[in-house]
């Protein structure tokens, strides 16, 4: 950055001589450390700074480059990020890795080792957390200006242990050992209200909060690939006021009551909520909500005020993407502030807001839409009630304009839910504030518009859009797999693949070549390798890294079937008992946490632990059957596990999994999928080809008339005498006493369609069996899937994004 008055920066540079006086003058200057007497902590700490710099000059220009051209800006709203660890992608940003390799080595330290010392900040629970982590990645290698808005919990989603085969949470204080990736930024505090009454002062109405937080922002940057843009990710934690601390309780030994009030302000961004389906922990978590919305408008408006003065561009300047529902009280907030603070008249607000917003659903369970309790709400946000209700009015007067006399449809569409308890349908609210809605994948945004938001697609069909979920091919192949990425750049002559994706079509033609299927074949097994040392060090269980490695990894839910697959390899291990052929050599490596009030689901872990430990213990299958479960599932699991994958588990429900995204992984590394015809599989299949694809089971629209008829899970358990062993099985306690209950689940109501689809699962398994036993036409496949998963990068998500609903121009940042 050129600093024309003040004094002279000190040069940032990528030659293995600067990069070592800065690591050794930040060990010296940072740490108070030198060479010889730092620990391994010292050392990573530095080098996370040292890399942290070199990133710092770019986000200095990019902000200039945007301060210029005062561009549309994208604010990405979400609860939840999943950014996983930072010092490789930022090594591998700065062009720096090899650099830094050299030198710690000169210095007689190895980088792989100090690199485990990188934390990911777990700031989310599953799919939708680590999307807004791709996208951010993505936005910055558009080069659009882009913020990414979160909270920044001290304690990510728990870490799972397994003991005595249960799941145990523990927390995630990933920050501990310091946070070498974050700017603190204490003095942009921001004041957040919340309770209180609303007033009315010369006629207008405002809000008199009653109680006060402190929203403190600090920053993480979001390197672009290949560019020189840096955005970031702006995430608020909060505090309490100074004074908050009450000394004369504490000097009369109440300590408790003594820091009552930091603790009650503070606990606000304590702990994510571990919740991936239902809501749940009502008052703090809308709280919650409420904090991330304030904070974040806040800074956004003060963002546009610092380039331009009309409200009138505020909607050219701006959008506002709403990550699911958990940011949806934005859309009062924003009128709140154009109405209250701004004295704007309220339909000019109003459509400055629509204009604004713009809203991504991932669901289709009913369970899992959001909606609030009227009275709650009053409570803690008086002010925004009232709005709520005014745009319910005006809303509901446009139905009835449209819609005459359709009483029904309107209690349908209304943002109030009457019965069986008032409550805030936070979708509703998000659709009605929105010029925008889309769902993940095409199938997912069919249904959303068929099914879940109906009425609002036949309101306002122009709103309703698809955007199919894409991931980032830096993280998830370039530095998940880089002995794959190595390969592919050797024969496609070069790394433009990494953001144009869509060049991995070069390797098709190479898809039946031996030398090249050889290739392809060791790295595959090396990264077996490397799963096989960690699953031995986690688990004590031994793999084979020449045996079928078959991935069911994702979060527990009961609709994604877990189940369904602990089902197979209960049959596999009879099978192979009675015929050591029957199947491949195998290895099932399950992976996921499961939210801990959802009793279901723990339960099936325990189970698939009581499995494993039989199956890994029968010397009548060893060496052709091993069941693992890897605990603590996050971004790094998942970068050890997905290029270690032959076959990709994606067996949900059809109609139930909005789009999945580690199907997407998993193909882009080369595995192949076994999957239904359930959220982007489908697109999945019809991209890299049905013979490429081991399809199976019903799909969604007769999943739905068979919820609707009559069936009866008892008579298919009883007609199929394989489902029938392995239920057996379950019930006699082999794997250990009582799981009557998830039995009970399967022959009650079987609300997944577990034992409707295990018969065709099976087949499908067989199938993939067959052609594991033919490497020449496996590892064509496995080629044939990485070749045609172009589409789904996110850089593609990004660009749809970009030209159907944010219209926003890239502002490219001049090199230094
Ligand atoms: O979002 C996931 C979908 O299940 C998956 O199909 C999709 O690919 C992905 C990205 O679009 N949804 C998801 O991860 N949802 C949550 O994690 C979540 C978290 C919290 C709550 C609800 C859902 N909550 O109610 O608090």
């Amino acid at each position: 950055m050129e600093q024309p008055n003040g004094p002279a920066l000190r040069a940032i540079g990528t030659t293995a001589a600067e990069f070592e006086r800065d690591l050794v003058s930040n060990l010296y200057f940072e740490r108070g450390t030198t060479m010889e007497s730092a620990s391994a902590q010292d050392v990573y700490q530095s080098l996370a700074v040292t890399v942290r710099d070199r990133l710092v000059d770019r986000r200095a220009r990019t902000a200039t480059a945007h301060q210029a051209a005062n561009p549309r800006c994208v604010y990405y709203l979400s609860a939840e990020y999943m950014l996983g660890r930072q010092l490789r992608q930022n090594l591998q940003y700065t062009g720096t890795e090899e650099v830094a390799r050299d030198v710690l080595k000169g210095l007689g330290v190895s980088l792989d080792e100090i690199a485990d010392f990188d934390v990911e900040p777990s700031l989310g629970n599953g799919g939708l957390g680590r999307l807004a982590a791709c996208l951010l990645d993505a936005l910055a290698t558009a080069d659009i200006p882009a913020v990414g808005y979160g909270i920044r919990y001290d304690l990510g989603l728990f870490r799972q242990a397994i003991v005595d085969g249960a799941q145990v949470e523990r927390p995630d204080d990933w920050a501990f050992d310091g946070s070498p990736w974050e700017f603190p930024q204490q003095d942009d505090r921001q004041a957040v209200g919340f309770y209180g009454r609303v007033e009315v002062e010369a006629g207008r109405r405002r809000w008199i909060p009653e109680e006060t937080v402190l929203g403190e922002p600090s920053h993480m940057l979001v390197p672009g690939y290949g560019t020189q843009t840096v955005n970031i990710v702006r995430l608020w934690r909060a505090r309490a006021d100074s004074d908050a601390f009450n000394l004369a309780d504490f000097a009369a030994g109440r300590s408790a009551e003594a820091v009552q009030e930091v603790l009650r302000s503070e606990n606000i961004s304590k702990v994510l909520y571990p919740a991936d389906s239902t809501e749940f922990g009502r008052e703090l978590r809308l709280k919650q909500q409420y904090f991330l919305v304030s904070c974040s408008l806040w800074d956004i408006v003060r963002r546009f005020h610092l380039r331009n003065s009309d409200w009138t561009v505020f909607a050219d300047k701006t959008v506002i993407q709403l990550n699911d529902t958990h940011p949806a009280l934005a859309v009062p907030e924003l009128m709140r502030l154009l109405v209250d603070e701004y004295e704007l008249d309220w339909d000019t607000a109003w459509s400055i807001t629509r204009r604004t917003f713009a809203y991504t659903c991932h669901t289709l369970l009913p369970e899992a839409l959001e909606t609030w309790p009227v009275a709650l709400f009053e409570r803690l946000l008086p002010r925004h009630l009232e709005i709520v209700y005014a745009i319910n009015q005006t809303h509901l007067d446009e139905v009835e304009s449209r819609f005459p006399g359709d009483g029904d449809l309107r209690r349908r569409l209304s943002l109030i839910q009457e019965e069986p308890e008032r409550r805030i349908r936070m979708a509703h609210l998000a659709v009605v504030g929105s010029h925008a809605v889309n769902g993940v994948a095409e199938l997912h945004s069919r249904l959303l518009a068929e099914t879940t938001l109906a009425d609002f697609a036949r309101l306002w069909p122009e709103r309703f859009r698809n955007v199919t979920n894409g991931v980032s091919p830096r993280r998830f192949l370039r530095l998940a797999n880089p002995r794959l990425a190595a390969l592919i750049s050797e024969r496609l002559g070069g790394e433009g693949w990494l953001t144009d994706l869509d060049q991995l079509r070069g390797l098709a033609a190479l898809a039946g070549d031996s030398e090249f299927q050889r290739r392809w074949r060791v790295v595959k097994r090396d990264n077996k390798l490397d799963l096989a040392a960690y699953v031995r060090a986690a688990t004590g269980v031994v793999l084979d890294p020449d045996a079928l490695c078959d991935v069911h990894v994702k979060r527990f839910h009961e609709y994604k079937r877990q189940l369904l697959k602990l089902l197979h390899v209960i049959t596999l291990h009879d099978r192979l008992r009675a015929d050591p052929g029957a199947d491949v050599p195998r290895t099932v490596v399950f992976a996921g946490k499961a939210a801990p009030s959802y009793h279901a689901v723990k339960r099936i872990i325990q189970l698939i632990n009581g499995v494993a430990k039989v199956v890994n213990a029968d010397p009548a299958v060893a060496g052709r059957l091993t069941v693992v479960f890897l605990p603590d599932y996050n971004v790094t699991r998942a970068e050890l596990i997905v290029p270690a994958a032959d076959l990709s588990e994606q067996i949900s429900l059809a109609g139930k999994e909005a789009s999945g995204t580690g199907n997407m992984k998993l193909a882009l590394n080369g595995a192949v999928t076994v999957g239904t015809l359930d959220g982007a599989n489908i697109e999945l299949r019809d991209r890299v080809g049905a013979d490429n694809f081991f399809l199976f089971g019903v799909d969604a629209a007769c999943a739905a008339e068979v919820r609707r008829g009559d069936y009866r899970p008892g008579e298919i358990a009883g007609s199929d005498p394989e489902l029938a062993a392995a239920l057996a099985a379950i019930a006699d306690g082999r794997y250990g006493a009582g799981f009557g209950d998830v039995l009970d689940t399967l022959l009650g109501r079987d609300e997944y369609l577990t034992l409707a689809d295990y018969r065709a699962y099976l087949d499908a398994q067989d199938a993939a069996a067959a052609a594991w036993r033919d490497p020449a036409r496996w590892t064509a496949m496995s080629i044939r899937n990485t070749a045609h998963c172009g589409f789904f990068s996110a850089d593609r998500t990004v660009a749809d994004y970009r030209d159907r609903i944010w219209h926003a121009d890239p502002v490219p940042v001049p090199p230094r």
